[in-house]
């Protein structure tokens, strides 16, 4: 393999210098969305604030990060190369951080697609220059750039989330941001560390450092509902078995609901006898993973008698799983539902609270009211900590993308125009920032999907959209307002019909103060979006306006 270092592109893009696509971002979009557009023989220049390919994998290297889709699914498939599919091999079930990103460095080496990065470059304006039908990229380095299409792919997660806690300066300790944690190792070894948050990333956090740290302490305010992942080693027979199988596996991926090649059923939980729902319920807790809300029953998230059931079967599991009833007590969730805020998958989160050197402190009836030169004070104790690990999530979907300060046809900013929510078509494109296209952008299927195939989707939509307005003598496409308005329109009542819209989470921008609320993924399902957007293509892009 090559060395990422060596071949980081030193030369940065000047104003003299066009292209004819830029891409923003390194991750697994920004990267697919470079190959294709070299096989269409685009002049292309992707700008990546890391110093290395990998988005989400590069920044997130928080002890126990790891993929919650399972390892074989999230990959790049056959459409991005049959040849780097056969070659690799996953060591986990759900693959490590690092593994992840050797997979990610893999692959751009192999594509070699490193010479069209320039890394350590993050773009801080990009404005559509109407008079020329162009964009115009400005970066942190102070260069600038000029190109015909402007192509995000910033990832959904990639805003960090510290929400703003009184005197974190006078802190004496260290503390740490989980999706920006350090590149050299932290050791936690005798310390005594307060993890802030329990989503996804705090649930994987926690059992990891407790076997490390000399104290833990856990401030939670919302129990989840976490899932036992069971992740184990792959042997080399079953990854043998399933490369043999990787045609089909995609293609029942591509036209699944979630992005993952899951059997759906066709049931309701309350038309089985509640013997038959627990066998169905304990059948899938064994098996690991999303089975529970995926291969179960169908209406667990839009009917709240129905996801009842579900509920109360994961509460029993914590009160079996976890030692002390009153600490049970206090994981167990009953302000939301089931899956109708993103549910963790856990490696020993719950076995965890058995141990001596673990506290759970509710801040909901004890909130944090400060952060002290020694640790964190809540309402009724001052909890001395060396280290604290702020697992608090994203500004998610929209987050990286204001960061981003685009502005489109006559000067409006994205963020104003999107300031009551996002306005977009298919989340692909929005009116007024013509050839401007978003990888899994709000109000496309992106993070209630298998992410990797949600973006090869929306890559492969892209380029044979590129594809077809260079063919026909098309200068510029822009997603027509009112195409837009009947989009927004029916991914709002899509929403309205499931219970994911009452519950407070970061799916409908709850986490962050002001942020409209609103279900920012599109709650569809992959496979029924995929024929939508298929369809507007198969009609001349129908719903944008096409200039010549
Ligand atoms: P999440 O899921 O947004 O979780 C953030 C956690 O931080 C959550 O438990 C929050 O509690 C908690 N939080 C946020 N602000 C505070 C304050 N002020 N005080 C106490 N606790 C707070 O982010 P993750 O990084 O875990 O996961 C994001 C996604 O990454 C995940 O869903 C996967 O798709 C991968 P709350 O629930 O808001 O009460």
């Amino acid at each position: 393999m090559v060395d990422a270092q060596q071949t980081v592109s030193t030369t940065p893009a000047t104003v003299t210098e066009t292209f004819d696509a830029i891409v923003v971002g390194a991750g697994f979009s920004g990267l697919y969305m470079l190959h294709q557009l070299r096989k269409l023989g685009l002049r292309s220049r992707v700008f990546e604030a890391g110093s290395d390919v990998g988005g989400t994998w590069y920044w997130n290297r928080y002890p126990g990060a790891r993929c919650d889709s399972e390892s074989i699914y999230y990959m790049f498939s056959d459409h991005v190369s049959e040849e780097l599919l056969q070659e690799w091999s996953w060591s986990e079930r759900y693959a490590a951080q690092p593994e992840i990103l050797r997979y990610l460095q893999f692959v751009a080496d192999r594509l070699d697609l490193r010479r069209d990065i320039q890394f350590n470059t993050r773009v801080i304006a990009a404005t559509y220059d109407e008079a020329n039908n162009q964009w115009l990229i400005s970066t942190d380095n102070g260069n600038q750039a000029r190109a015909s299409f402007l192509i995000t792919a910033v990832g959904c997660l990639s805003a960090p989330n510290l929400p703003k806690f009184k005197g974190l300066e006078s802190f004496k300790g260290t503390w740490y941001h989980t999706g920006n944690w350090p590149h050299d190792p932290v050791s936690f070894s005798g310390q005594r560390v307060a993890v802030v948050g329990t989503g996804a990333t705090g649930v994987q956090v926690v059992p990891e450092v407790a076997r490390e740290a000399a104290y833990v302490y856990v401030f939670q305010r919302t129990p989840n509902y976490n899932i036992p992942a069971r992740n184990r080693p792959l042997d080399a027979e079953y990854i043998q078995q399933i490369k043999s199988q990787y045609r089909e596996i995609w293609h029942k991926a591509r036209i699944s609901g979630f992005g993952l090649p899951y059997d759906a059923v066709n049931r309701s939980a309350l038309s089985v006898s509640p013997e038959e729902r627990e066998q169905i319920y304990w059948a899938a807790w064994n098996k690991g993973g999303f089975y529970l809300g995926i291969e179960t029953f169908s209406d667990l998230l839009v009917n709240k008698e129905a996801n009842e059931t579900a509920s109360e079967f994961i509460r029993a599991r914590i009160r079996e799983l976890v030692y002390d009833p009153k600490v049970a007590e206090l994981l167990i969730p009953r302000d939301h539902h089931f899956f109708t805020k993103r549910p963790p998958l856990e490696h020993g989160y719950y076995e965890a609270f058995n141990r001596d050197n673990v506290t759970l402190i509710d801040v909901r009836s004890t909130p944090i009211e400060e952060i002290t030169p020694q640790g964190i004070r809540t309402s009724d104790t001052e909890y001395e900590a060396d280290a604290i690990i702020f697992a608090t999530g994203f500004d998610a979907m929209t987050g990286s993308l204001f960061k981003m300060n685009i502005s489109g046809r006559d000067g409006i900013t994205l963020n104003d125009k999107w300031a009551d929510g996002p306005r977009t078509y298919l989340g692909l494109a929005t009116h007024g920032f013509p050839n401007m296209f978003m990888i899994t952008g709000p109000q496309s299927p992106s993070v209630l999907t298998n992410m990797t195939v949600a973006i090869e989707q929306h890559v492969e939509w892209i380029t044979d959209c590129i594809n077809y307005l260079r063919s026909h003598g098309v200068r510029m496409i822009e997603a027509q307002a009112e195409a837009e308005e009947a989009w927004v329109n029916h991914a709002t009542q899509v929403a309205e019909a499931t219970l994911l819209v009452n519950t407070p989470s970061w799916w409908v921008g709850a986490n962050i103060p002001g942020k409209p609320r609103l279900l920012y993924p599109y709650v569809g399902g992959l496979g029924f979006y995929k024929q939508q957007c298929d369809e507007v293509a198969a009609n001349g892009y129908r719903g944008f306006a096409l200039q010549r």
